[in-house]
């Protein structure tokens, strides 16, 4: 069913697969037997299942007394649909690949930004997401390239625990391949928003084109998740150099999931700054806002002049909420359709939906921190705050509550 979706959208456009948001099919169930152990392998006395980061391991056994005394956590299997977008049917994509044509440029003012800084490519930006179509000829310059690590040679030369891992890492294959699911362009699309390369001709260009993206692919096509590929992701983010962490994933059923928490937590301690996507529900307050640590996104609409800066109908949103962006619909590079050879590898595409807001907003923090490399991580996000249009007068009077400090202004967040 889900296979014949997508061929049907192949036929109309822009977009791959039609994905159903209602939280209610997302569920999760506990993997019994298996533990989120917090410590060093070295310091066990029994076989790990894996290591997932410098002290936190997963454990199997049916002999729960072998962790007592040890901090654990459950592991969590999650089941359903966590990607915060929908397509955008109803707006086909332009095809014309023009700068011009990404209205959200205009609205937070990217031109004016880029007179003082396009990014750095010391700020590195990791993208947790379900695929990265590596070859996009508009997204050449944007991934981050691990020079600690020899491509190819079988070993882990940087011993990070990651053999061959020089763009990135795919937690869910446990391979260095984040490009192997080719049915969708989700994580394709965020890292473009991010940092799509500007003046090559070809395309458009994201807000911070000239900082770098590490793909991290961690759900699968069959939504495999779990609380260990979570934590496992978001260490390795954290301890290979990223400074912000970009999640364009529903989170709301993590909001208990003490290795999502205590990952979260390591995050923060750690100095990294994380974004995350309000949500597709248009419920208030959801239920990830009670995660601080979390910078979340809501979504407000981009195309057309009368309607920019108005909520999206689909955003949730909420005292929560820290800060609102354009995605509704946002241009961005798109894998190109898999059956069909002529389509082009620079191909761009229109997907609406917080997931498109959250990398616009991260990407502004990106910008932020390279104009201003001594600011710490609570100096940026307290910049990007403030640095927002208020956007309150741009709502119907009923819905003028909760949506953050505004829309991202990147002209004024690099000043
Ligand atoms: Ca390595
Ligand atoms: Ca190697
Ligand atoms: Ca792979
Ligand atoms: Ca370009």
């Amino acid at each position: 069913m889900k296979l014949l979706t997508a061929v049907l959208c192949f036929s109309v456009g822009t977009v791959f697969a039609s994905i159903n948001s209602d939280s209610s099919k997302n569920y999760r169930e506990i993997i019994a037997g298996e533990y989120i152990v917090k410590a060093h392998e070295k310091n066990l006395s029994f076989p790990v299942k894996r290591v997932l980061g410098k002290n936190l391991v997963l454990v199997q056994t049916s002999d729960k007394s072998l962790l007592d005394g040890l901090e654990y956590f459950p592991n969590y299997k999650y089941v359903g649909e966590y990607r915060d977008f929908e397509d955008s049917d109803s707006e086909t994509g332009p095809n014309d690949e023009k700068f011009e044509d990404q209205f959200h440029h205009k609205m937070i003012k990217t031109k004016k930004a880029w007179a003082t800084t396009k990014g750095s490519s010391d700020i590195i930006v990791a993208v947790t997401d379900n695929e990265f179509f590596l070859g996009h000829k508009d997204l050449k310059t944007a991934w981050f390239k691990n020079s600690n690590e020899i491509p190819d040679d079988g070993i882990d030369n940087d011993n990070n625990g990651y053999i061959d891992d020089v763009i990135g890492w795919d937690f869910i294959g446990q391979d260095n391949n984040v490009d192997s699911d080719r049915t969708t362009t989700h994580g394709t699309h965020v890292a473009g928003i991010i940092a799509a390369t500007a003046n090559n001709e070809i395309g458009g260009a994201g807000i911070a084109p000239n900082v770098k993206v590490m793909p991290l692919r961690w759900y699968g096509p069959e939504g495999e998740w779990t609380s260990a590929v979570i934590a496992e992701t978001y260490r390795y983010a954290v301890d290979n150099g990223a400074k912000i962490i970009n999640t364009s994933y529903n989170v709301d059923r993590m909001v208990d999931d003490e290795a999502y928490l205590d990952a979260i937590a390591y995050i923060r301690e750690n100095d990294v700054l994380i974004v995350n996507s309000a949500g597709n529900a248009g419920e208030k307050d959801p239920p990830r806002q009670k995660i601080e640590e979390l910078i979340l996104v809501c979504s407000v609409k981009s195309g057309g002049e009368f309607f920019q800066d108005q909520r999206s109908s689909f955003s949730n949103y909420g005292s929560g909420i820290d800060i609102c962006a354009p995605g509704d619909p946002v241009l961005a590079p798109v894998r190109p359709h898999p059956r069909r050879r002529s389509t082009t590898q620079g191909k761009y595409g229109q997907l609406q939906g917080t997931s498109m807001a959250a990398p616009a907003a991260a990407a502004v923090a990106a910008l932020i921190w390279s104009a201003h490399p001594n600011f710490s991580d609570e100096e940026v996000r307290q910049r990007l705050l403030d640095s927002a249009d208020d956007i309150t007068r741009r709502q119907w009077p009923w819905s003028r509550s909760g949506l953050g400090a505004g829309r991202i202004n990147a002209a004024n967040a690099v000043k």
